[in-house]
């Protein structure tokens, strides 16, 4: 049975989040907005049923307990959707993890990291991503799931 069809099995969206993101709504507000981690897990759900698709939704501040959780992508997850925050910089082991789970990958940041800090230019995961989206505040992550969508249908075609 292929998934992502109508009265066929959803599609199925893993969304992980990276350190400090559950400060959202807190932290620095005029690079990541007044919402919290809980509206924008919100969002995503409202985007994924509308989608017909199914969504799993993580944070942790934790290298090892987000490597964990994307190794389980393999089995559980169609799509990751992954904002590694501080993590993008420096973690060759959830890059390592992304590619052990052999789904593709759509990266988002909240921020536009080209425009701050010459240390946030440089992603881990950008070249192993189908894209990006940066810069267009935590509506990057419905637009994550759109897009994700398309191109798992546009896939399921070839
Ligand atoms: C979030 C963070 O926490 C930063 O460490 C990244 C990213 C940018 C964001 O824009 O969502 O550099």
């Amino acid at each position: 049975m292929k998934r992502g069809e109508m009265s066929q099995q959803a599609w199925r969206i893993l969304v992980v989040n990276g350190p400090n993101l559950n400060m959202l709504g807190l932290r620095e507000a005029h690079l990541y907005g007044a919402l919290t981690l809980e509206d924008v897990e919100q969002l995503c759900r409202q985007r994924a049923e509308g989608l017909g698709a199914s969504l799993a939704f993580m944070q942790s501040n934790h290298e090892g307990v987000l490597v964990d959780r994307i190794q389980q992508a393999r089995e559980d997850a169609d799509l990751v959707i992954i904002n590694p925050a501080a993590y993008t910089h420096t973690s060759v082991a959830i890059r390592d993890a992304l590619l052990a789970a052999d789904k593709p990958v759509i990266e988002v940041h909240i921020s536009n990291i080209h425009k701050r800090e010459p240390f946030r230019h440089h992603s881990y995961v950008s070249d192993i991503a189908v894209g990006q989206v940066v810069g267009l505040g935590v509506a990057g992550y419905g637009y994550a799931i759109e897009a994700g969508v398309a191109y798992l249908n546009a896939q399921q075609q070839d």
